[in-house]
């Protein structure tokens, strides 16, 4: 007869287990109690990694958005002074006046120049001339409407229109001038989208 062997107490009683599924091994065993905990959390670097990722991903969505953002803002600044200047080519051939004549301003976006014209108040004479020369352009369109919209561009600032033609006398053919001051709300730097106005006569 063969006789059974006999296990000892720090063979961890291999046989039978917990009402949690642990064999007693993984009970009673220090080093093994060790790797399951570690497995349960994270540790410090893990949390440094994620927190990382998450930042980093968070960066190139907010790029992104702005991005669509921008160009959505400019695609709307285009659509609103292509209007502008269609309305001005008629008022100006019923009117049979230049844009200066109609508003009565050689510079209605002057008040805006040098500064940064984003929410200003509608008490301020950036946002009082240009108001002044929409309302103007507007009535002697007659029947045209479409501009009604455009009082601020996407960024809050209100339009800059230069009336130049004929500003001079006769011989000045400088066109007039409308624009947007873009994103940074200041006229006349290269985040501008802005257009020439053609003359209500031919200028020699
Ligand atoms: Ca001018
Ligand atoms: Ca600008």
């Amino acid at each position: 007869m063969k006789a059974r062997p006999v296990q000892s107490v720090q063979d961890g009683l291999v046989r039978g287990s917990t009402p949690a599924g642990c064999t007693f091994r993984q009970m009673k065993s220090p080093r093994n109690r060790i790797i399951i905990n570690t497995h349960l959390g994270f540790t410090l670097v893990e949390l440094l990694v994620v927190i990382s990722i998450i930042g980093v991903l968070s960066s190139i969505i907010f790029v992104a958005v702005n991005s669509v953002r921008a160009k959505a803002n400019y695609a709307k600044v285009k659509a609103e002074l292509n209007q502008f200047i269609k309305t001005a080519i008629i008022t100006q051939g019923e009117a049979s006046k230049t844009l200066r004549n109609i508003t009565g301003s050689g510079c209605s976006d002057c008040a805006c120049r040098s500064r940064d014209i984003r929410n200003i108040l509608t008490s301020d004479s950036c946002y009082t001339q240009w108001i002044n020369a929409l309302t103007m352009i507007q009535n002697a369109s007659g029947t045209v409407a479409g501009l009604s919209g455009m009082t601020r561009d996407p960024w809050g600032s209100p339009y800059g229109l230069d009336e130049n033609e004929r500003e001079s006398g006769p011989p000045d053919c400088r066109q007039d001038t409308i624009r947007s001051a873009g994103p940074d709300g200041i006229l006349y730097n290269p985040d501008d989208l802005g257009y020439s106005i053609p003359f209500s006569s031919p200028c020699p």
